[in-house]
């Protein structure tokens, strides 16, 4: 049985398997660039962020209805349940959608119906974080926020992500406030292909209460400093890491020296269909390149649960 997890950086796009993507291309009448799922997996050689997220907003045109989303999510749920995930704080990016047509209402509503059974269907509780594009003004990520009051009762959180580099967290710092008032919780990606600084703004202009990747956190030793005593969780994804470049090799990812350091480090799948693996995947690559121990495992597993966002009942449960 794989350890029980909580899975806390899950981009619910990245989740689309060519096959899914394949089929609902067809019942949708959308074109697809690749003649078939080999050759679609073919293009899944990245030499970057950027190189990846072009062929990941391509992909999404495929998602247009209610139940594409809700499929998309149920199939999500069932592979990470498998994997041991109990718990997973899921990522959408309702910007990307908007633009092509699809509103919010379709995207939240078709993700809530498949989270409103994951419980009874895959043993797996749920929350939803809504991602601004970084790469969009901060003008966009404000309205996308007041399109979302709507359906704030199924919104847990906000986050940032996209292309980071030129992109630093400063310039959503209105927009973070507002969901501040709102009551949602605040995540943002930094220190992906970003400088530290760019972590240290996520946590003391957006206020953070978790960092996803955080990975050039070690540049900064002060920083790292400030990340272990203030106890700021860090959603690494190691296979994401590899696929990517910001390491070279999976034997080179400083997830041991991370925790070594008493980060609040966790292991994520980040885009599972993009990077070859979910959340056991990266859990049991990491142990064989690393060799990490059960004691390690035993701790990753616990960092899961005690940085997600399930109240302390809810979250005992699960520990
Ligand atoms: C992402 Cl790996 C990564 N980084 C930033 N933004 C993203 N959106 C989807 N995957
Ligand atoms: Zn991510």
């Amino acid at each position: 049985m794989p350890v029980p997890k909580a899975e806390l950086h899950l981009h619910i796009e990245g989740t689309l398997e060519p096959e899914l993507a394949f089929a609902l291309a067809e019942r949708n009448g959308v074109p697809l660039p690749c003649a078939d799922t080999a050759a679609l997996r073919e293009a899944y050689r990245f030499s970057d962020l950027q190189s990846f997220l072009d062929l990941y907003y391509g992909l999404m045109a495929v998602l247009r209805t209610a139940d594409d989303f809700t499929e998309l999510a149920d199939a999500y749920l069932a592979r990470a349940a498998e994997q041991g995930v109990r718990h997973a704080e899921i990522f959408f990016d309702p910007q990307a959608h908007i633009a092509r047509g699809v509103p919010m209402g379709v995207v939240v509503e078709g993700l809530g119906a498949a989270l409103d059974r994951a419980e009874e269907r895959h043993g797996v509780s749920t929350r939803l974080i809504m991602c601004f594009l970084r790469d969009e003004p901060a003008a966009s990520a404000m309205a996308t926020l007041e399109a979302a009051k709507p359906y704030l009762g199924r919104i847990t959180g906000v986050g940032l992500d996209s292309a980071e580099v030129g992109h630093p967290p400063v310039t959503f710092r209105e927009v973070y406030e507002e969901a501040a008032r709102l009551g949602l919780r605040r995540v943002a990606h930094a220190g992906e292909e970003g400088p530290p600084e760019y972590v240290r703004e996520a946590l003391d202009v957006l206020g953070v209460e978790r960092v996803d990747h955080g990975l050039r956190c070690l540049e900064d030793p002060s920083l790292v400093e400030r990340l272990v005593r203030e106890r700021v969780p860090l959603t690494l994804c190691p296979l994401s890491n590899v696929r990517l470049r910001a390491v070279d090799v999976l034997e080179a990812h400083p997830l041991r020296t991370m925790l070594d350091a008493g980060l609040v480090a966790t292991v994520n799948s980040d885009d599972p269909a993009y990077f070859g693996g979910y959340a056991g995947d990266n859990f049991d690559a990491v142990r064989a390149a690393l060799g990490l121990g059960p004691e390690e495992l035993r701790t990753l597993a616990r960092n899961s649960f005690l940085a997600s966002f399930l109240e302390d009942d809810e979250g005992r449960r699960e520990r």
